[in-house]
């Protein structure tokens, strides 16, 4: 549901930032951070090679890739996106096999504007066609969301263990084509829709690859959010987190504490008006992530970024830190939930209850950053407690990593000031699994360069460059095996329209996608940027705005 008047949005304010971003970027000003080596920042104009796209052009850049010879597989009007019977065992997913046939066929119609029925075939060696089969007998090693995909002349074949590598492995079919198929609409005398001839082996390096969304400071609607996910898929990251309460609303209908939405959804940074989820349109984005295999992460944050508890539930607020309601403004760390009492967990369990009855998924975020108004002992203790419930609720909690001292299992990693990294490592220690934020890298609303008109700079500013140029397992020591994967977070105090999260967006989270899924080996950044390169023309194809940032060499530049 959502709160807001036509024409009153700040979205008609920032009409004129676009102008003056392309403006901006075309001026190619900014300061770039000076690091030498062969790999170094930012490197000067590379050549695309001109031509079909290749194999070698994928991103997140696979295991292995060896491109084909000849001329690849044309879609034509007899083109049939088929689903291959499997072993027993397999025929169970069948219908999941099928949606993901679909789903994959669908996208394809759009652009090409062919009718590619989708159809199970009996024999799996017949040829032709792009074909999707469940082999349980491929390596072990490539997991659930691991594919192998083949393309030539005579077809294209994808066969995963799981349909999550099905799935995957379409993403990469998308790629192999020419970069107009991300058209939702027909492409008139379209090019020939060739996939380029490839063999592909591939599967990730980390079993978490996340971005996240806050609709507290601004509020997206189910379709805005869907939209970010489209982009997610693409790029094969499988979780969302959803930042769902902060000091400025509060954006989750919870039937028991009816006031949460009545009163703390109503507004949003700048004053326009806000909005909030039902159970129904949640569990419409949960359903819309689970077919392309993303998993939704809910977080309410507590006991801080509590401002709009407080002003829905005033008896919680017994230490006088709320600020009058509605709270516009972005400032953090003032606001605090009682941090004992009876009255302040019957709520925490009412809220973590009916997350974790709409949530599938496995984690529940429970926020603990930025509190700064209650005593160390304190904030551990409600920390605990918390985690308590949420673990008594079924769920495997997360926190921001100031939460190490409450206990929580699984710490997000974002901010190492003030010792919070030895803080970590220690957690680490005793067994706390760690997802990979460093807000120096892979915060998407920090600034490109200062003087960029979206976003903040309190944690630097963050080139491409920048956001690819570091390792998820080496950042922070931390024993081996401790590092569950990445996650960009994506903070909406200066952006509220779906546009201006595509600028923040592209292209950087393709160089966080990378970082998640590519063999550390495959890391390089002259060979990523070439790549990078051909994605404008993807974008522009699929109507998404990106940043036309001077250290990619894109083809027109
Ligand atoms: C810090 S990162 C915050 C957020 C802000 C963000 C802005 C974190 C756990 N807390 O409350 O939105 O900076 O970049």
């Amino acid at each position: 549901m959502q709160i807001r008047i036509a024409g009153l949005s700040a979205r008609t304010r920032r009409a004129l930032v676009p102008a003056a971003v392309l403006l901006l970027a075309a001026v190619g000003f900014g300061v770039q951070r000076a690091i030498g080596g062969e790999d170094g920042h930012p490197g000067g104009a590379v050549a695309v090679p001109a031509g079909p796209r290749t194999a070698d052009r994928i991103i997140p850049v696979p295991l292995s890739v060896a491109a084909g010879s000849g001329p690849g597989y044309r879609l034509t009007g007899s083109t049939v996106v088929r689903t291959v019977p499997g072993a027993e065992a397999v025929e169970r997913q069948a219908g999941e096999v099928r949606r993901i046939a679909e789903q994959l066929a669908e996208a394809l119609r759009r652009p090409t504007g062919l009718p590619l029925p989708v159809a199970a075939a009996a024999d799996p060696a017949a040829g032709g066609g792009i074909s999707l089969l469940l082999d349980p007998a491929l390596p072990e090693a490539t997991g659930t969301e691991g594919y192998r995909l083949t393309a030539d002349a005579t077809g294209v074949r994808i066969t995963a263990r799981a349909p999550e590598g099905l799935f995957r492995g379409t993403q990469t079919l998308r790629q192999l084509l020419p970069p107009q198929i991300e058209s939702p609409r027909p492409v008139g005398g379209g090019p020939e829709w060739t996939v380029a001839p490839a063999t592909v082996e591939d599967r990730p390096r980390y079993g978490y690859r996340g971005a996240m969304l806050d609709v507290a400071r601004h509020f997206f609607t189910p379709d805005e959010v869907k939209g970010f996910i489209d982009r997610l898929a693409l790029y094969k990251l499988n979780f969302l987190h959803l930042h769902l309460s902060d000091d400025q609303g509060w954006r989750i209908e919870v039937p028991a504490r009816p006031a949460l939405t009545k009163v703390g959804a109503v507004s949003e940074v700048d004053g326009t008006p806000g909005g909030f989820y039902t159970a129904a349109d949640y569990q419409e984005i949960v359903r819309y992530a689970q077919e392309r295999y993303l998993t939704v992460v809910p977080e309410i944050d507590l006991p801080g970024h509590s401002n709009a508890v407080l002003a829905s539930y005033p008896e919680l607020d017994c230490t006088g830190s709320a600020r009058p309601w509605p709270y516009t403004g972005i400032e953090v760390g003032f606001s605090t939930l009682c941090p004992t009492g009876d009255e302040v967990f019957a709520f925490t369990r009412d809220v973590v209850a009916e997350l974790a009855r709409l949530t599938p998924g496995p984690y529940l975020h429970l926020g603990g950053d930025e509190v700064k108004k209650m005593a160390p002992a304190e904030y551990a203790a409600f920390v605990k407690r918390v985690n308590d419930q949420v673990v008594a609720a079924g769920k495997t909690p997360v926190g921001w990593n100031q939460t190490a001292p409450g206990g929580v299992g699984v710490l997000q990693f974002w901010d190492g000031r003030g010792g919070r990294d030895v803080e970590l490592k220690e957690a680490a220690e005793r067994g706390a699994k760690v997802i990979m934020s460093p807000s120096g890298h892979s915060y998407l609303d920090m600034k490109y360069e200062s003087g960029y008109p979206l976003g903040l700079v309190w944690a630097g500013t963050i080139d491409v460059w920048t956001a690819y140029s570091w390792d998820p397992d080496s950042l922070v020591p931390l024993p081996a095996g401790s590092v569950l994967g990445v996650e960009a977070p994506l903070w909406t105090e200066t952006l509220d329209t779906p546009g201006e999260l595509d600028l923040m967006l592209l292209p950087r989270l393709p160089a966080l996608a990378e970082l998640g899924w590519s063999a550390k080996e495959s890391h390089s950044w002259e060979r990523f940027k070439t790549r990078l390169a051909e994605e404008g023309a993807r974008w522009e194809a699929a109507g998404y705005r990106y940043e036309k940032r001077s250290e990619v060499p894109w083809p027109d530049r």
